[in-house]
């Protein structure tokens, strides 16, 4: 009989009865969206938690990317990473912008700001860096290099909630972050997202961006969009608050226990983070090297007949799927440390309803698939 299926994450949910009164809330005030009292409280509840000034929620993350990009009046080309989740480019796409992809950095998996330079042309408007897996770019090195050729920086942050540095929130590099709530974050709205902006003037801007362009009733000052999350979506957001940090630190035992279960099989490479003081443990990926008996797709398929679904988090590339192929930055010589790690990288299951039991049923496949 085959064991009960594991899969790469699950979404944290509180007890039903205590979104109840939530819900008798909204029924009660009858405003279903457009701004409504969940809304604004999630709005200054997350500003107190992540430490930040101010944000704009989204109905997804991705909507807060297009939106982002429209705020700022990016146009021409962006630099950005082909190792990420295809929605990183795709809202460039979407506003009619051209992605160049630059190679990553082979510690932090994150845009390697070396390679920056000799990307940028006199299209060059912007850098889209992502904090992937919630581990934090290089944004010093990135900032000096956007000075230097005066372009905007819009952080891809989907899996940095709540992640900080010796300084704070890792949100508030750059001119804007945007967060996702998808129902696999770390945070979720069910769906959600969010834009951390640097000032009031700039949030005024995006809220009306994300509403049509509406500023009254009568007035429309932007071919703005639909990206207003609902008072549901918020309203779940407030409960979920309340649980975060104990989830967290759920996630942080699971990622303690992957480390010390995995610490001896050789050819399986833990990713370390990249400087944070406050990690969210939003991914475990792990690199299968050539030392481990099996490649990456072997283990993968292994897993699977176990009822273990772990995910090729990022494979393939961004580059290499058909809209972008075509682009000279998208070459495979051009990225190859993203091409190394992208064959490599497995992201195992965490989050914080994950039993040791559990982990140690993955660890035991993986030594017992390797022959180990
Ligand atoms: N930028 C970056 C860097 C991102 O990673 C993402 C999203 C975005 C931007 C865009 O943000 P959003 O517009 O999504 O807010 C998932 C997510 O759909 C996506 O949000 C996420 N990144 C990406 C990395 O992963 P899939 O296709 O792998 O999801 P799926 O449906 O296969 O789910 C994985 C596993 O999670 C399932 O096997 C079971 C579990 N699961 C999933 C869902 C949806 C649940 O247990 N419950 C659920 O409701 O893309």
């Amino acid at each position: 009989m085959s064991e009960k299926p594991v899969f790469v994450t699950q979404p944290h949910l509180p007890e039903l009865d205590e979104f109840i009164p939530y819900l008798r809330s909204i029924w009660g005030s009858k405003t279903l969206t457009n701004g409504g009292p969940m809304h604004k409280q999630l709005e200054a509840s997350l500003c107190e938690y992540l430490g930040v000034e101010h944000i704009s929620l989204f109905s997804n993350g991705t909507l807060a990317l297009v939106t982002a990009l429209q705020a700022l009046r990016v146009t021409g080309e962006v630099i950005t990473t082909p190792y990420s989740f295809v929605a990183t480019a795709h809202s460039l796409l979407w506003n009619g912008i051209k992605p160049v992809f630059v190679d990553i950095d082979p510690v932090t998996l994150n845009l390697d700001p070396a390679k920056i330079e000799s990307a940028i042309t006199p299209q060059t408007t912007a850098i889209m860096p992502v904090h992937c897996y919630g581990h934090p770019c290089d944004v010093e090195a990135i900032q000096r290099v956007a000075d230097n050729y005066n372009l905007r920086v819009i952080y891809d942050a989907a899996h940095a909630f709540g992640v900080k540095d010796a300084g704070g929130s890792i949100l508030r590099y750059g001119d804007l972050s945007i967060l996702s709530f998808h129902a696999t974050k770390v945070f979720n709205t069910f769906e959600g997202g969010a834009i951390i902006c640097p000032d009031e003037k700039t949030k005024k801007r995006i809220d009306q961006l994300k509403n049509f362009g509406f500023v009254d009733e009568v007035t429309v000052v932007a071919p703005g969009i639909n990206g207003k999350m609902s008072e549901v979506n918020a309203a779940f957001g407030l409960l979920q608050l309340q649980h975060i940090d104990a989830a967290i630190n759920k996630r942080r035992m699971v990622d303690q226990t992957y480390r010390e279960l995995l610490k001896d099989i050789v050819g399986i490479r833990c990713v370390d983070d990249a400087g944070e003081v406050r990690a969210n443990y939003s991914y475990f990926p792990v690199l299968v090297e050539s030392a481990y008996p099996l490649c990456r797709d072997e283990l993968y398929a292994k897993l699977k007949e176990s009822n273990i679904f772990a995910r090729r988090y990022f494979y393939p590339l961004i580059s290499e799927f058909p809209m972008y192929r075509g682009c000279a930055s998208a070459r495979t010589e051009n990225l190859p440390m993203a091409r190394k790690v992208s064959e490599k990288v497995l992201c195992l299951p965490i989050y914080p309803a994950l039993e040791r039991e559990e982990l140690e049923r993955v660890v035991r496949v993986i030594r017992q698939a390797g022959g180990l």
